[in-house]
Formats: structure tokens, C-alpha cells, sequence
């Protein structure tokens, strides 16, 4: 019986499979979530999971995929900083035989190079968040500012198209300044201040940024200037993580789009079906994108999404 028993135990370790995730960094508490619950989706299935941190490097991400390859890992989940330069890197893991999924963001390589990739349709994020604002201020002239994502990633590329595509046709919108906030609080606040102080007083009607963070940031740069945000200039931004929902509920934002921070739960299920039979995912794997506005009963939202991995 203990013969059997360590037979069982050997062959359950062999069927444990290693999975490396390359993660660009922390920049952003929807980023912080999806490592938590990628390493909690991996634990729940067994996944022996090999998490590096690129602190916002490609340089440090194509290192770790190589790594990974020498490793000889089962498969390898891919956050891209950027969306260029990755055709080599993923040319070798395919040579490997080690199929790559893509996490929440996209790269302009041909799509033989990776499994499947598993993201929100990051145009449409930037359209609701443009047709938002149309709805909101209807005539009236409104002058925005924009906080883009990371320069050359695809979620900044992707939010700007998808914003100036839902406010177009409407002259009275337009956006006076447009600059990289990196996706980070401290970077949100420092140029919202830079655009505080370049723009004449009041003229500023609303702040669109591409990730949360940078609005809570932004926010608190609106405070300092002596503004009330949500109401002398509206915030609406993406991700939908708890803080935005704390501000949304003291009124100092106005509507945010939601990001589930759970892409490896649908990456895990593709690459076991994989494993498996050789099932071959679509493409693309879309999660949703829901629209949030302080009609929606922020607080509770906050008080439901807090304990979420956030
Ligand atoms: O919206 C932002 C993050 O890649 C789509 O990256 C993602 C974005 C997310 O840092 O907060």
C-alpha cells in the first residue's frame, strides 16, 4: 500500500504543471490584484507558478521569458509592457514547443507566435468612456485633459483611439492636453498639476485618464488647486478598483469602466484544455467591460470589491 501511495504522490508531482509569468510591475492596483489572484488561480489548480516582477522593463521581460524557456516551464503567461518588439522572444518559446498566453495586454506580433491572448477590448473601454462624457455634458462646451497609459503600451494606444472615436462628431468636446501619467498615482498627480497651471483658471471641464490610478492622483492634484473634483471637473478613468469607488461615493469622480484583474483564471482553462487534447483557444479571449457611475452605489461597490485582491 505504500509502494502505491508513493507511486500515486509521484505521479500526481509529474502532473503538476510549472508556469512562468513574466508581470511588467506594480504600477497600478488593478496590476497589484492580478498578480494576487493569478498566483491564487494557479495555487487552486496546482500550477507550480514562477512569478517575475519586470518593474516595468521590456528588457527584464524578454530576460525572464528566456529564462523561463531554459527552465523548460509547461507554458508562460505574458503582461507585455509595450506592444512592439517581442517577435524574437516569442519565435524562441515557439521553437520550444512552450505555448504563451498574453495577460491584459496586447503585442503586434503575428498571432501564430502565441496561444491565445486574454484581455478587454481595450478601444471600446475608451469609447465608453468618451460616449460617457457626451451624455454628461451634452452642449456645453468642455474642454479635457487626458492622462495616457504607458507610451507605446497598447491599453494607451487603444484608450486614446476609443475616446476620440466616442466624443466624435461633437465639436463642443475637445481635449486641450494630452500626456503620459506612466499609469501610476504619482505620475497622475504630478502632470495633472502641470495642466492645472498651463491652463487658464476654470477652463478645464474634464479629466479623462486611462487607468484609475492616475485619476486618484489626479484628484488629489484638483484638491490642491483649490477645485472640487466630480464637479468642477469630471473624472471619469478605467479599471474600476476600490479606491475610485471610495472617490466616486465622496464625489470626487464621476464614472469608470471596469477591468477584471482576473485574466489568468480564463488563460489557466485554455492552457489545461490544451494540455489535454491540444485544444487550441480563439485568439482572443475577451473579459467584459461594465460602465460605473455614482448612481451605481459606489460605497457598497468599494465595500464588496476591498477584500477582491485589490
Ligand atoms: O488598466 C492599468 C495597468 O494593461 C489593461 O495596465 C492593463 C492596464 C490597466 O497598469 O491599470
Amino acid at each position: 500500500a505504500s509502494l502505491l501511495a508513493t507511486a500515486c504522490l509521484m505521479s500526481s508531482a509529474a502532473l503538476a504543471q510549472t508556469v512562468g509569468f513574466s508581470q511588467i510591475g506594480s504600477e497600478s492596483g488593478w496590476r497589484a490584484a492580478e498578480t494576487t489572484l493569478t498566483r491564487m488561480e494557479a495555487e487552486e489548480r496546482g500550477i507550480d507558478l514562477k512569478f517575475a516582477d519586470a518593474q516595468q522593463k521590456q528588457e527584464n521581460q524578454i530576460r525572464a521569458v528566456r529564462s523561463f524557456i531554459a527552465q523548460g516551464v509547461d507554458a508562460i503567461l505574458l503582461a507585455p509592457v509595450v506592444a512592439t518588439g517581442w517577435d524574437d522572444v516569442l519565435e524562441e518559446a515557439k521553437e520550444a514547443e512552450i505555448p504563451v498566453v498574453l495577460l491584459d495586454r496586447m503585442v503586434d506580433s503575428s498571432k501564430d507566435l502565441y496561444l491565445t491572448a486574454v484581455g478587454s477590448d481595450l478601444v471600446h473601454e475608451g469609447r465608453v468612456a468618451g460616449e460617457w462624457l457626451v451624455g454628461e455634458v451634452g452642449d456645453a462646451d468642455c474642454n479635457v485633459v487626458e492622462l495616457q497609459g504607458t507610451t507605446g503600451s497598447s491599453p494607451a494606444i487603444d484608450r486614446k483611439k476609443g475616446f476620440e472615436e466616442g466624443i466624435a462628431g461633437h465639436d463642443n468636446i475637445k481635449i486641450v492636453r494630452s500626456q503620459t501619467g506612466d499609469f501610476t498615482r504619482a505620475k497622475g498627480k504630478e502632470v495633472m498639476e502641470s495642466f492645472l497651471k498651463a491652463e487658464a483658471p476654470g477652463s478645464i471641464c474634464a479629466l479623462y485618464a486611462h487607468n484609475d490610478d492616475m485619476a486618484v492622483g489626479a484628484i488629489q492634484a484638483i484638491k490642491e488647486a483649490g477645485l472640487k473634483p466630480g464637479e468642477d471637473i469630471k473624472v471619469v478613468s478605467i479599471d474600476a478598483v476600490p479606491d475610485i469607488f471610495q472617490a466616486m461615493a465622496a464625489g470626487e469622480a464621476n464614472a469608470t469602466v471596469e477591468l477584471t484583474p482576473n485574466m489568468a483564471g480564463p488563460a489557466f482553462d485554455a492552457l489545461a484544455a490544451f494540455w489535454n487534447d491540444g485544444t487550441v483557444p480563439p485568439d482572443f479571449i475577451q473579459t467584459e467591460s461594465k460602465l460605473y457611475t455614482q448612481a451605481d452605489d459606489p460605497q457598497a461597490i468599494y465595500e464588496q470589491k476591498k477584500d477582491l485582491g485589490y
